[in-house]
């Protein structure tokens, strides 16, 4: 019989990278060396790399076959105009304008959907989207619902947005003093947490009422479509590629980062209806990224993300996809690990509040928590707490977000179940002797996005 809770892997093996582990003493040398900074470690040093899902996935056969069929041409390549019909086929929209990935989407959104001083409400941020949306004289707030802050409270969708919050904010600044709406489905820093279709449908009713836009963040939309499917009334019977579809239905356009459910090493683009917010987006793309039928991606890159497109909504893929991170977390709470729950699309999050009871959030405990974790184990992960939140824009002041998490991060069909196990184990083991964890301090704090390349010494 198949087993469909935790589904095996729907894909053969046919080309393997070796991984293996250095000694513990070497660890700890490059540790140092890195700063404490997981983002700071060479690839070569790491056992397990769950740093990411960005980029780190592995292609399928097809999707290298597309590779060798890159049409380098500067301007109008074919791998273009298959890309461009995959997304409007597969989103719906109306225009599609290429970027390298996602943050160059949101810099092309942010310059010219923001004026200054105008809100960019949304739900949970997330750091490349509020740099640009902040560089561009935005203003985030945060609308998500009260339960995505809270690592135990249960919601099927804790990624929704709450509409009394956006309702509260359009009474006080007033709907021309917001740029537009920004919906991440699904939210990352809240842990990979889903929005319901009801909800967008209702955040679209509101900002129309107004004449707000709504643009999504579609990074990892199959994902929250998978959950849709599975939690949504009247939604079990529909395909992921329908669920997809309808979810931007109620958008204005998207950012999208190919990197994730593009299922590739590299991509990104832009969407929108807007005629007009399209003829200024081409003009601003080949400024920042490349001609508008390529806009940073050489032509095997768009090929390969037009493949990755259409295989992510395959539902045996994405079933496995998203079990397989639920299969991580499962093991974790069945030995009392605190982790964000329910578990969400791409990542298991550990609580690091509750992990490390004995540090304030100022001595930075998730960070140390993932620097721990790979001196003990050689697993990598990533910390998304308060050093990821940064500093506030005007008061200097270090935001204090609710969530203090470590993530441990599924690349798209790279690892295995065995792989999990492994990973399960050394955190249960590192949980047990939480208390050897010990502060961080910065030693050098960058001024944007810190997190990438910050460096810190133990207190
Ligand atoms: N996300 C991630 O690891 C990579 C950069 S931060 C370490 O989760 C969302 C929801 C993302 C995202 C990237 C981007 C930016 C936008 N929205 O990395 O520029 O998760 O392609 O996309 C990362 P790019």
């Amino acid at each position: 019989m198949l087993d469909t809770k935790y589904p095996a892997e729907p894909f053969r093996i046919k080309s393997v990278e070796p991984v293996k582990m250095i000694d513990r003493e070497t660890r700890e040398k490059v540790l140092k060396e890195a700063g404490y900074n997981t983002f700071l470690l060479n690839s070569e040093d790491v056992y397990i790399d769950l740093l990411t899902d960005s980029g780190t996935n592995a292609m399928s056969d097809k999707q290298w076959a597309g590779m060798m069929m890159g049409d380098e041409a500067y301007a109008g390549s074919r791998n273009w105009h298959y890309l461009e019909a995959t997304v409007k086929e597969l989103f719906g929209f109306k225009h599609v304008v290429p970027t390298h990935q996602g943050r160059g989407a949101e810099n092309i959104l942010s310059t010219l959907a923001i004026k200054a001083g105008q809100y960019t409400p949304g739900n949970m941020y997330f750091t490349t989207t509020r740099y640009h949306q902040e560089a561009n004289g935005g203003i985030f707030y945060d609308i998500v619902i009260d339960e995505a802050h809270d690592t135990t409270a249960y919601h099927p969708f804790k990624g929704n947005i709450d509409l009394n919050k956006l309702k509260g904010l359009i009474d006080k600044v007033g709907a021309e003093q917001i740029a537009y709406v920004c919906l991440a489905i699904t939210v990352n820093l809240a842990g990979g947490q889903p929005v319901s279709i009801e909800n967008m449908k209702a955040v679209r009713e509101l900002c129309d009422k107004y004449g707000i836009k709504v643009y999504y963040d579609a990074t990892r939309c199959v994902e929250n479509a998978f959950y849709i499917k599975e939690r949504e009334a009247g939604y079990s019977n529909k395909t992921i590629a329908e669920i997809v579809h309808e979810s931007f239905s109620y958008a204005d356009g998207c950012t999208m980062s190919g990197k994730k459910d593009g299922i590739t090493n590299i991509g990104g683009f832009l969407c929108m209806n807007d005629d007009e917010l399209f003829i200024r987006a081409k003009e601003l793309v080949v400024v920042f990224e490349g001609m508008p039928s390529y806009g940073g991606m050489t032509g095997r890159d768009m090929e390969a993300l037009a493949i990755g497109l259409r295989e992510s909504v395959q539902y045996e893929y994405i079933e496995h996809r998203i079990k397989q991170v639920r299969y991580l977390g499962d093991l974790l709470l069945d030995a009392g690990v605190p982790i964000m729950e329910p578990v969400g699309g791409h990542a298991v999050f550990l609580d690091a509040k509750r992990f490390c009871p004995h540090l304030t959030q100022d001595q930075f405990p998730a960070q140390s928590l993932a620097a721990n974790l790979y001196l003990e184990s050689g697993v990598r992960s990533m910390e998304r707490g308060i050093v990821s939140a940064g500093r506030d824009v005007n008061t200097g002041e270090n935001h204090k977000p609710k969530l203090e998490l470590v993530r441990l991060t599924i690349p798209r069909r790279v690892y295995t179940y065995a792989h999990m196990d492994v990973v399960a184990r050394a955190v249960i083991a590192l949980h047990k002797n939480k208390e050897k964890i010990r502060g961080l301090r910065f030693v050098y704090e960058p001024k944007q996005l810190r997190f990438f390349t910050a460096r810190f010494e133990e207190i």
